[in-house]
């Protein structure tokens, strides 16, 4: 069934991931680096303009940001990492707060990971998959931007990163809507309500 997107609502920016919500709902998880779109996907998603805030300056949410979809889903908006600027105290903060929220057994349901189509994967990039790939969550690949760059280059860089990573990635615009329907039917298969 699909949800009513535009019943959304924003709950708690978390700093602390200990302090995260207790009631548990199925979340799906937008990691990525820093400016690579994952703030302005919440907000397509949602079809809201200002929802989840973004900025061109990277580092804008810096932290554990969750909102609900028709009462039904949680989405959790985690900071960018590979962002150069950060002080390394910042960077180990970054670390141990999605080293913290993993590790706390969350009902993970999906983590989408946003790949700048005009950069492709980069180092930081490769260990976040390596990542998840070592907790075994399942997870979607997005290039988003791609109202930024040529079909042909868009399909190009979809195709190579669904290569090195071996899931179909799938091309993104939150500029204009390429791969919404995409990305909300992968999350309403995994998201399912499932019997305990
Ligand atoms: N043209 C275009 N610009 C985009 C798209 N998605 C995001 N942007 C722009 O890229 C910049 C960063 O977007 P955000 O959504 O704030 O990125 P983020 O991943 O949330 O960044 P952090 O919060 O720093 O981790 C903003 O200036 C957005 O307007 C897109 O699909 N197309
Ligand atoms: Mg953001």
């Amino acid at each position: 069934m699909p949800y009513n997107y535009n019943k959304a609502d924003f709950l708690c920016s978390y700093f602390d991931a200990k302090e995260l919500p207790l009631e548990k709902k199925p979340e799906v998880v937008f990691v990525g680096r820093s400016n690579a779109g994952k703030s302005s996907m919440i907000n397509k998603l949602v079809n809201r303009k200002k929802f989840a805030y973004t900025s061109s300056k990277p580092g804008k949410t810096a932290a554990i940001n969750y909102f609900s979809i028709d009462n039904s889903i949680y989405i959790v908006d985690l900071p960018g990492y590979g962002f150069a600027q950060r002080s390394k105290t910042e960077r180990r903060g970054w670390g141990s707060l999605i080293e913290t929220y993993f590790a706390l057994g969350r009902d993970m349901r999906l983590v989408v990971l946003l790949i700048d189509i005009r950069h492709g994967p980069t180092e930081d990039d490769v260990m976040m998959y390596e990542y998840l790939m070592s907790k075994t969550v399942p997870f979607c690949v997005a290039a988003t931007k791609s109202d930024k760059v040529s079909k042909t280059a868009a399909k190009e860089m979809v195709e190579s990163i669904s290569e090195q990573f071996g899931v179909n990635a799938f091309a993104f615009s939150s500029e204009n809507g390429e791969g919404v329907d995409t990305l909300k039917a992968i999350i309403e298969d995994l998201t399912e309500a499932k019997d305990d």
